[in-house]
């Protein structure tokens, strides 16, 4: 046990936890860190995945980060001082402290310890589409017509463990046969496909030649007990018996992959999504039902009492849990990993998830031959290196939307800043207006995915008129700025910078935006503010004090430094731009397949001085290691005006290409064929190209018909006299 003062109650990160704000509550709360099968609810729950690193804030701006490098169950306690005590029962106490002091240098030193994040690939920021419980193919039809019917854009697909034969992974049940044809088919048009995949193996399947499970046993890929036999089945998907591979021995891995490689000769995925993998086990340690035959096996695993399973200080995680043991709902403490058995399951139990992540990610480029995305649902510290994550199992509820912000913004300190919840909730049914709100809001989640449980009404954009409208105006906003959001992913990728980032990085002496989580940015320059209430169109938000522009119009917004209030009706997210920031866009499509083939456009947000800059990063979008080879371009935009005796004569916007790459990018025959700038107080008299109409109630300038090259050097210059 170890206790912390801080210099500050500004205390955020530490998970992954239910939190019900993103700067920490003080008052005695305790956070449970123990990879669990927990939905976020109420209450502090330990979740899906293990983040020991928490970053703090001063009132000057002065922040820094503490990392415990701590694969153990861990317990937390914040404190009114202010401070925080850490509590873990094993391993060493190994902390990495991080400067800052800028809150963005926090993550940057963070990451570069842990690793950085992944580059995903550009389809991977479309809009995806998911279920738990479509009943074939035939369903998954249905819903991606249906959704490209309404113009609703759409990039991804998925199948949920209903694709399955019996649950069992690398298997197509009896109503998917015709998938793969469906993936080929829908291909072509630019759709992608991604399946899910349980660690867990069915071991009931073996009677029939399931090859999966025959291959693993001859490699041993499973994890043994404490005596190095096999440890007995637990149970994972309804009604199966199923062995847990051991991710970190290579023979796992080795196997793993080529099961990976079989399957994608079958099934042409794009992706992979990993589920369960806390690992997640039901019913482990729960006595047999009185009616059950007495003569069978257990239907599920009974740890043998023992120092691990039943710590001394058995932690709140087992204390809350239903068995209060700390296998609940997973495996045995008492299992052996490693190379050479030489772990306890108890030491490494929250690296499970982080182990089954790389050689997933591997094993999908080696089958696939490109980029991908992995989808993970436990993490550890450095998982953003191979994947991006989703909230889990939240709820329909409204609650949920505004837990969504405080999730995604927390896994961006943690350096998974590929991150988003199921959109519309996944438990319960949602109604037509939390839809459209979640729509909306889950067009600004990194990863935008509306995904759906089992038995309740589906929820797809297109089943409500009032949703299908709303998601096509928000996501085709998203898909205009998917350059700029991938070039924020780009910086992740090599200075660990956070893609969507709270207030108080920008403006970390503005006390008021340190407890701001019902609205975030999208880097430097964009903030989203959704509505999060029930029947609400006026949305009071917060304004930190400097040049904002309305996204929609251009026009400067008259307050900041205070509370503003938004006229919000139900199928708009307010959307504002930073003065002092251009942010590429290109024109929209129904999937990232057709919008990567259309023009360039531009939005240059001038700030007090007259001056805006952006920059672009591009590249083919699925090769693998595109950064490290140099085939991509890096262009600088930047917006200056020339003064004659303090009169603006000239505006110049000036495009430099700094990288130019050896291979084709797709960005050859595009063009920067318009832009709008927002705050030019002055009409422009002429532009040296193109045509300029200028609005002067709004103070914002079109450009258009400028017909200039996306590779090569340029300037667009704006008279004045
Ligand atoms: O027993 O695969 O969090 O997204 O739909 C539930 C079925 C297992 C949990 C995941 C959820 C997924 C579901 N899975």
């Amino acid at each position: 046990m170890i206790t912390f003062a801080l210099p500050s109650p500004y205390l955020y990160g530490i998970g992954e936890n239910t939190h019900d704000s993103f700067v920490h509550n003080l008052e005695y709360k305790m956070h449970p860190i123990f990879a669990r099968d927990q939905p976020p609810g109420d209450g502090e729950m330990n979740l899906y995945g293990s983040h020991p690193f928490y970053m703090v804030s001063e009132d000057d701006g002065s922040s820094h980060g503490v990392f415990l490098f701590n694969s153990h169950a861990i317990d937390v306690t914040t404190l009114p001082y202010p401070g925080l005590t850490y509590r873990t029962i094993g391993g060493g106490l190994d902390f990495f402290v991080f400067l800052g002091p800028k809150p963005e240098d926090v993550v940057k030193q963070y990451t570069e310890i842990i690793g950085r994040t992944m580059m995903p690939a550009y389809w991977s920021l479309g809009f995806q589409l998911s279920r738990y419980g479509y009943n074939g193919t035939s369903e998954i039809r249905e819903v991606v017509e249906r959704t490209r019917n309404a113009l609703i854009p759409q990039d991804v697909q998925y199948a949920d463990i209903d694709y399955m034969d019996n649950q069992a992974d690398f298997t197509l049940g009896p109503n998917f046969l015709d998938l793969p044809d469906f993936v080929i088919e829908q291909a072509v048009g630019g759709l992608r496909f991604i399946p899910i995949l349980d660690p867990a193996i069915n071991t009931e399947k073996v009677n029939i030649n399931y090859t999966t499970h025959t291959n693993a046993m001859d490699v041993g890929a499973y994890i043994t007990w404490y005596n190095d036999t096999l440890q007995p089945d637990g149970n994972c998907t309804t009604s199966s018996s199923n062995s847990f591979p051991d991710f970190f021995k290579s023979e796992t891995q080795g196997w793993w992959k080529q099961e990976l490689k079989i399957f994608h000769d079958k099934l042409s995925y794009d992706g992979i999504w990993i589920d369960m993998n806390e690992p997640a086990a039901f019913d482990t340690n729960k006595e047999k039902p009185f009616n059950y035959p007495p003569e069978l096996p257990p239907w599920n695993l009974i740890c043998p009492e023992n120092e691990w399973d039943d710590p001394p200080y058995i932690t709140l995680s087992a204390s809350r849990s239903a068995t209060k043991r700390l296998s609940d709902k997973t495996i045995c403490m008492v299992g052996r990993q490693g190379q050479n058995n030489e772990h306890l399951h108890y030491a490494v139990h929250n690296l499970y998830g982080w182990s089954q992540t790389k050689p997933t990610y591997e094993g999908l480029q080696s089958a696939t031959g490109k980029r991908g995305i992995v989808i993970t649902r436990s993490t550890f510290p450095s998982s953003g290196k191979h994947a991006g994550h989703w909230l889990g199992d939240n709820t329909s509820r409204w609650k949920d939307l505004h837990s969504s912000i405080i999730g995604s913004l927390e896994f961006n300190l943690f350096g998974i800043p590929y991150i988003g919840a199921d959109i519309c909730g996944f438990f319960e049914t949602t109604t037509e207006e939390l839809c459209a709100r979640w729509m909306e809001l889950g067009a600004f989640y990194p990863f935008s995915r509306n995904h759906n449980s089992l038995n309740v009404p589906p929820q797809d954009p297109a089943i409500w008129p009032s949703v299908a409208s709303a998601s096509k105006t928000a996501l085709n906003i998203r898909y205009r700025l998917l350059p700029y959001l991938y070039t924020l992913f780009y910086h992740s990728h090599t200075t660990g910078s956070t893609v969507v980032r709270p207030l108080y990085h920008e403006y970390p002496t503005d006390l008021r935006a340190k407890s701001v989580d019902t609205q975030f940015l999208w880097g430097p320059a964009l903030l989203i503010s959704p509505v999060l209430i029930e029947k609400t169109t006026e949305l009071k938000a917060y304004l930190p004090s400097d040049t904002w522009f309305d996204y929609y119009t251009g026009k400067k917004e008259a307050t900041s430094g205070t509370e503003v209030t938004w006229n919000t009706p139900l199928e708009k997210i307010n959307l504002h731009v930073r003065g002092g920031y251009i942010l590429p866009q290109q024109i929209e499509g129904l999937n990232t397949k057709l919008s990567r083939q259309n023009n360039f456009t531009m939005i240059v947000a001038l700030n007090s001085d007259n001056a805006a800059a952006g920059d672009l990063f591009w590249d083919d979008g699925e090769t693998i290691n595109t950064v490290t080879n140099h085939q991509y371009y890096y262009i600088r935009f930047s917006y200056a005006e020339t003064l004659n005796n303090d009169i603006a004569v000239e505006g110049v916007l000036t495009m430099e290409v700094q990288t130019n790459t050896t291979s084709l990018t797709g960005l050859e025959n595009l063009k920067m064929d318009s832009m709008s700038i927002f705050g030019l107080s002055k009409a422009p008299t002429s532009v040296d190209t193109g045509d300029v109409s200028y609005y002067p109630d709004n103070n914002v300038a079109y450009l258009t018909n400028l017909n200039r090259p996306m590779i090569s050097n340029w300037k667009v210059v704006l008279h004045f006299d």
